[in-house]
């Protein structure tokens, strides 16, 4: 038994992804917290909560996972994640390797290779005109710099989408999602296995230096391997996603994106409020690791959360006109990179991408058009696309 509200929406439905919007508002009006019966979890979807549960990891825990499996009951389907799914101080001895791996001055030295590599792409897909958005620029350009970043090899690189898919799957219930993703996953696993492997990074990528790290002593190479699979994991199918909407969003409002296209210094506020928009991760999962009150409503222990991160980034609590993409608005206190001890520590490298091809769509790209309707990818805790055509025109 409950004292918080509780509501028959299922986040996992497709129902719920087709039209996220007014299951948010309806949780957000049914209290700061909920029961949602049809998984037996609780939720929240106002930022103010939201914010503060991720900023709380120790009465919200990781370590039972970041999905709907309560790690301390269900056998999680791959090792747990040292990162995401892990608590202080385990968490914190790793998380400070990899935030020093990929700290600002790191982030910087990538500039010059992620701006070369976005100006190539962004002149052929100017000369193309007629393109798909997403396999052609929001995947494409994840998969060319960030597995060089990291030191992987060319061949095989689209086993990150696929190993993508099955990790943001695997938050969700075990549905027909989780099942499709999780067909043929040996190779896929296989393959990001030997990829995680030193002998298989490029010397002083971020995975190489991640080994180096453990020849340092400071962590295990088992620890390693399995850090460079967090980069694996998390790196590609995510920052894609987010620039799958950003071009939508720009082709959607062509003012802001002459804007921007005139005027790149607006590039990154704009990906800020594309992020808010567009959570490209729509929910996350905590357990609350004791009996916890949140405004008012007692929560036991052990028991899953469900963080409704797209909803929070348009509460109106928070937000004005939440829904209008407003790139003059201070939007980067939104939660899609979530936040405290746990924020992603990829996240300098997803804006960096984001600027790059940005910038270099504003040089070569005068108009960005719908040239059909965008078709989505449904999954389990992403809002992901699938297809996107565009009709872009190119600059004089
Ligand atoms: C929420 S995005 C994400 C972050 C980390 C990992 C996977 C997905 C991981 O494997 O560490």
């Amino acid at each position: 038994m409950t004292d918080a509200p509780i509501v028959d929406i299922d986040p996992f439905s497709d129902e719920f992804r087709r039209d996220p919007e007014p299951a948010g508002e309806r949780l957000q009006e049914a209290g700061p917290v909920v029961y949602l019966k049809s998984h037996g979890i609780y939720g929240m979807a106002r930022y103010a909560e939201v914010h503060a549960v991720l900023r709380d990891h120790e009465s919200f825990c990781s370590s039972g996972g970041a999905g709907l499996a309560n790690f301390k009951k269900e056998k999680p389907w791959r090792p747990p994640s040292l990162l995401l799914e892990a608590d202080p101080p385990e968490h914190t001895r790793v998380r400070r390797i990899v935030s020093r791996i990929m700290s600002p001055r790191v982030v910087e030295g990538l500039r010059p290779e992620f701006e070369r590599r976005a100006d190539e792409l962004a002149a052929r897909v100017a000369a193309r005109g007629e393109i798909d958005g997403v396999a052609e620029l929001a995947q494409a350009y994840p998969l060319l710099v960030f597995p060089d970043a990291v030191g992987v090899g060319e061949d095989g690189r689209e086993n990150l989408i696929r190993y993508g898919s099955m990790v943001f799957n695997s938050f969700g219930p075990r549905n027909e999602l989780f099942r499709e993703a999780m067909k043929d996953a040996g190779p896929v696993q296989e393959w990001i296995a030997a990829h995680t492997r030193r002998d298989a990074l490029a010397p002083d990528g971020l995975g190489d230096r991640l080994y180096q790290a453990a020849d340092r002593g400071e962590i295990t190479s088992d620890e390693a391997a399995l850090l460079v699979r967090s980069l694996l994991s998390a790196g590609v199918d995510t920052t894609a996603h987010a620039l799958a909407w950003a071009l939508h969003t720009f082709a959607t409002h062509p003012a802001e994106w002459a804007r921007v296209r005139d005027d790149p210094s607006l590039v990154r506020p704009a990906f800020e409020e594309v992020m808010r928009l567009a959570s490209p991760v729509l929910t996350m999962f905590r357990t609350t690791a004791r009996e916890v009150t949140v405004a008012g409503t007692v929560i036991p222990a052990d028991e899953k959360v469900l963080l409704f991160i797209a909803a929070a980034n348009r509460d109106p609590r928070e937000w004005p006109d939440p829904h209008r993409f407003d790139i003059d608005r201070r939007a980067a206190h939104h939660l899609s990179f979530g936040s405290g001890v746990h924020a992603c520590v990829g996240a300098a490298i997803a804006r960096l991408e984001a600027e790059a091809l940005f910038t270099a769509l504003a040089r070569h790209v005068r108009t960005i058009e719908l040239a059909g309707p965008p078709t989505p990818r449904p999954n389990n805790s992403l809002n992901a696309l699938a297809e996107l055509p565009l009709h872009l025109t190119a600059a004089r």
